[in-house]
């Protein structure tokens, strides 16, 4: 844990301007960070403009403030304070890192443990399940008032990285924080619909076609799923709908580790991981990637053979290694 916590606050307190990022393909838990610490700042008067490289994924566009995330920055002013939310290194701002990376005060908040602490202030917490526990504490210390859409931008960003509630990153502390969030009215049946349940029929499409080169191996220990862009295209999929599909890997009894391979062409390929015990962070640092010790990925630019026979290798020395 990196903790500059009195150095942040004390910045922010003194700063006026601030510039606010998710990392690139946000999940929930980047953009509800984001809206969150957003909303926040404004409502102590702070000037604050939002980013995300890319799009805000369109489920998570009910939230207040979703329709001022910009993509691009033209003029950046390296005055303004960054804060950049959920990533683990500048590489995941994509064509907004130079312009962050720039500002002369970085405050980075995160909770990966592979996090670079590339920031000038580090707000690092392993432990806590979201990035959004994190802002939820900083806006407690800065004296912002937690209003309905704050708290809703923080359930989303919680419940999203804590499989709403299902994984064992999820605290007491997590608990109490949404206990004091749903005192704002949120209806958790409706956010969990829109955010678990609802999925367009692309995605099923998708899943269908995941599900059909499922392969087996190690004893029927590991699960292995392949999607191409290709196949993507035809079921009329947006990089979006990739997200969960892994996860059904993983959730096949007896599995211990689920990987999916997502076949970007002939020299690129997306790779993620879920695991049951396996450490799945050190399994993908292995292979020049990152994340959380049941769920991380990489990405390995050669042809699917190449990449599927590395990775398995690995996996499968990963399995015997834990067994030893
Ligand atoms: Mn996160």
């Amino acid at each position: 844990m990196t903790e500059d916590r009195s150095k942040i606050i004390e910045t922010i307190k003194n700063s006026r301007k601030f510039y606010l990022i998710s990392h690139m393909q946000p999940d929930g838990d980047s953009i509800g960070s984001l809206l969150a610490m957003g909303e926040g700042l404004r409502s102590i008067g702070k000037e604050v403009k939002t980013f995300t490289p890319g799009s805000v994924p369109r489920k998570y566009n009910f939230l207040e403030g979703a329709d001022q995330v910009k993509h691009d920055l033209i003029d950046g002013d390296p005055t303004t304070t960054a804060i950049i939310l959920d990533s683990s290194d500048p590489e995941r701002l994509g064509l907004l890192k130079d312009v962050f990376m720039q500002c002369q005060i970085i405050i980075n908040i995160d909770h990966h443990v592979t996090n670079q602490l590339f920031g000038t202030f580090n707000l690092v917490s392993s432990s806590a399940s979201a990035t959004g526990e994190i802002v939820y504490e900083l806006l407690k210390d800065l004296g912002v008032k937690i209003n309905t859409t704050i708290a809703e931008a923080l359930y989303v960003a919680i419940s999203t990285d804590t499989g709403s509630f299902k994984y064992d990153n999820t605290t007491p502390a997590t608990h109490r924080i949404i206990a004091e969030l749903l005192t704002y009215g949120l209806s958790p049946g409706s956010l969990s619909q829109k955010m678990f349940d609802e999925r367009p029929l692309a995605f099923y499409l998708l899943l269908k076609e995941a599900i059909a080169g499922l392969e087996m191996y190690a004893n029927r220990r590991i699960a292995l799923m392949t999607l191409s862009r290709d196949m993507r295209k035809r079921c009329g999929a947006s990089p979006g709908d990739l997200e969960g599909i892994v996860n059904y890997s993983r959730n096949i009894e007896g599995v211990e580790l689920g990987i999916l391979f997502y076949v970007e062409n002939n020299q690129e390929v997306k790779v993620g991981f879920r695991s049951r015990s396996v450490d799945v962070s050190a399994l993908a640092g292995k292979l020049n990637g990152g994340g959380h010790a049941r769920a991380a990925g990489c990405r390995l630019y050669d042809d699917y053979e190449t990449v599927k026979n590395k990775v398995l290798t690995e996996a499968i020395k990963a399995l015997t290694d834990q067994a030893g």
